[in-house]
């Protein structure tokens, strides 16, 4: 089922969740290489939610800024390379979606544990605009805050569930948005935790 929760925001209700339990597993051994971690912003303040990367891409915060590295601070490596199945999965999204041609460089893994949230913010540290980013929800669901133009837009709540996908692109794309401080629940294969996969053309 597709539904349209904003002009260019399009939520397709458990499309990955036959292959959940994969991506899962494919998490598990990105993280094996690109551990997860907790980025400090340029404030200085620890992010609750924990971060990793695949792709040719990864996006990393520090005291310097935001931005997007070919290489892992936490290793000095290169980030592991995206499954070709997570890449299948963010196209075939991305055209349901309306969105032809969706060939991602960095899938940023979010993974959230009781009482982790993601403040209202916007994504705007890709060059690409144009190009739009898929989320994949994964365990434990959360409230999401889908919010306006502006921080001070009043924000809707939408939940995401466990194998639900996003599109996120066109007018949609600058839209503050954000991460309710996640309940404490179990999931069958997560158990207290939630990922979140999101694609994203950077350059
Ligand atoms: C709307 N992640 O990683 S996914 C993020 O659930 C992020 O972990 C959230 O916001 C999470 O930056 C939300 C949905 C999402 C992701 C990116 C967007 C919505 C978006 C970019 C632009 C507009
Ligand atoms: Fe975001």
């Amino acid at each position: 089922r597709a539904l349209d929760l904003d002009s260019g925001a399009v939520l397709l209700e458990g499309y990955a969740l036959s292959m959940a339990e994969d991506l899962l597993g494919a998490v598990a051994t990105i993280a094996e290489t690109a551990p997860f971690r907790h980025l400090e912003t340029p404030g200085g303040r620890r992010m609750s939610v924990a971060m990793t990367n695949t792709g040719r891409l990864g996006w990393v915060s520090d005291r310097r800024g935001y931005r997007y590295d070919e290489i892992d601070p936490l290793s000095d490596r290169p980030w592991p390379a995206m499954p070709s199945a997570f890449a299948a999965l963010a196209r075939s999204a991305a055209a349901a979606a309306g969105f032809e041609g969706f060939a991602p460089e960095a899938c940023l893994v979010n993974r959230y544990e009781p009482g982790a949230k993601l403040s209202l913010h916007q994504d705007r540290d890709e060059r690409n605009l144009d190009q739009p980013i898929v989320s994949v929800s994964l365990g434990v669901e959360a409230t999401f805050l889908w919010g306006g133009a502006t921080r001070a837009d009043r924000a809707r709540r939408i939940r995401l569930r466990h194998g639900d996908v996003v599109v996120w692109g066109g007018p949609a794309r600058l839209t503050f948005h954000g991460v309710d401080a996640l309940a404490r629940s179990e999931h069958p294969l997560t158990g207290a935790l939630r990922y979140n996969l999101t694609f994203r053309r950077a350059s």
